[in-house]
């Protein structure tokens, strides 16, 4: 089995989604947390100057959150079952990006007044709206509480790990497929056991 390494701070954030893939996957990987303090003088080595990076057998660094995330899962065969099913699944993925995304800019808002203004806009407008989109998508794809077909996809574990990362994992009452989708990925037992395991971080 390749050896693999992830460096990203310790947070969830954009290197999570490749944790849950590791964990789902049952796969041995060097987590490696980076402080902020230790950040400036490791960004040039890193080959776009940002984190999340991959490396596998030590040979060369991939960047990109989510090219390292669909990496992993097509090589372990968590990218659903042929083209169909993997245009779903970047379908979700990409959905999920277009909720993260914007929270992620509000987050980081230094203006206070903006940035809450901004916030009750995400919560009340764009993540319900995306969130229907995906509560549609998952009825019309998935079976047996899975987002596509009828087993665990990187499409799962996008939309548990983004929903979490915008805070919004609580608020899924209005889309009960994903509520029930989240439900049935934190209680997969390798997932189970991650979850209760990780290091319990702010972002
Ligand atoms: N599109 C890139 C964005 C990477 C990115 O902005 N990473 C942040 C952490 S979430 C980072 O490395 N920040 C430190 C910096 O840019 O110096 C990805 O998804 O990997």
């Amino acid at each position: 089995m390749p050896s693999y390494k992830l460096t990203y701070f310790n947070g969830r954030g954009r290197g999570e989604l490749s944790r849950m893939v590791f964990a789902a996957a049952e796969k041995k990987f060097e987590d490696k947390r980076i402080e902020f303090s230790d950040w400036p003088a490791l960004k040039a080595e890193m080959p776009q100057g940002t984190m999340p990076v991959l490396e596998v057998d030590g040979k060369r660094k991939i960047s990109q959150s989510v090219a390292i995330a669909r990496y992993l899962a097509r090589e372990f065969n968590m990218y659903g079952k042929g083209n169909a099913e993997m245009a779903i699944v970047d379908q979700i993925v990409d959905t999920c990006l277009d909720v993260f995304t914007p929270f992620v800019k509000i987050a980081f808002n230094p203006d206070k007044e903006e940035k809450a203004k901004q916030m009750e806009e995400f919560y009340s407008s764009t993540l319900p709206k995306l969130l229907g989109f995906l509560e549609n998508l998952v009825k019309e794809t998935g079976k047996s509480g899975f987002a596509v077909g009828s087993s665990l996809t990187l499409g799962d574990l996008a939309l548990y790990t983004y929903i979490e990362n915008c805070g919004a994992g609580g608020k899924l009452e209005k889309f009960p497929l994903l509520a029930a989708n989240r439900k049935k990925v934190e209680e997969l037992p390798r997932i189970k056991t991650y979850l209760k395991n990780r290091p319990v971080t702010e972002f």
